[in-house]
């Protein structure tokens, strides 16, 4: 490596380093997952590392998000207890995003007919939604990802070798 290129790389890779380690003792108790609503729709987004285990659900007209391994509860969501949080009244709520990152995941969101869309990323995923018009992608390069895009016309991007059941377009 020459001196210019040492001078630009070191400071960054220092201040990973860095990151990492600061990170790490807090890692136990950091939610699996973060919750909040963005102009009229709600996101549930994965945090690196965790196995998500995430429902989606609808109670009294509202969004109830959960994932068991901890929520963290941004703006829109109101918390219900560590691993749930109500994220609005459904029918003003016009989609719901999840990316559930790496990790075998599991997404379970059968029993509500709100436009869902998943990215379930890395890992040996598990994805049902309801029975909205939904969007699922597992197409992480390996076959071992099960869908269920229930009633509704949806869409999924997958591998060969995934099990994909309800889904009417396949790419
Ligand atoms: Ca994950
Ligand atoms: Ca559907």
């Amino acid at each position: 490596m020459n001196t210019t290129l040492k001078r630009a790389v070191g400071p960054a890779v220092a201040a990973g380093l860095l990151v990492t380690a600061l990170a790490t003792p807090a890692a136990a108790q950091t939610p699996g997952s973060t919750v909040f609503r963005l102009f009229g729709s709600a996101y549930l987004s994965a945090r690196a590392g965790v196995a998500n285990e995430v429902t989606a659900t609808v109670d009294g007209g509202r969004l109830i998000l959960t994932d068991t391994k901890g929520l963290a509860v941004g703006g829109g969501c109101i918390r219900l207890s560590p691993t749930s949080a109500d994220c609005g009244s459904v029918t003003s709520t016009g989609r719901l995003s999840v990316g559930l990152g790496d990790g075998d995941d599991s997404f379970k969101g059968s029993t509500i007919s709100l436009r869902t869309l998943v990215d379930a990323g890395l890992g040996k995923d598990n994805v049902a939604t309801g029975s909205g018009g939904d969007t699922v992608g597992v197409s992480d390069g390996v076959g071992n990802d099960t869908v269920d895009c229930g009633a509704g016309s949806d869409l999924v991007f997958r591998d060969a070798g995934d099990t994909i059941v309800n889904c009417e377009q396949r790419y």
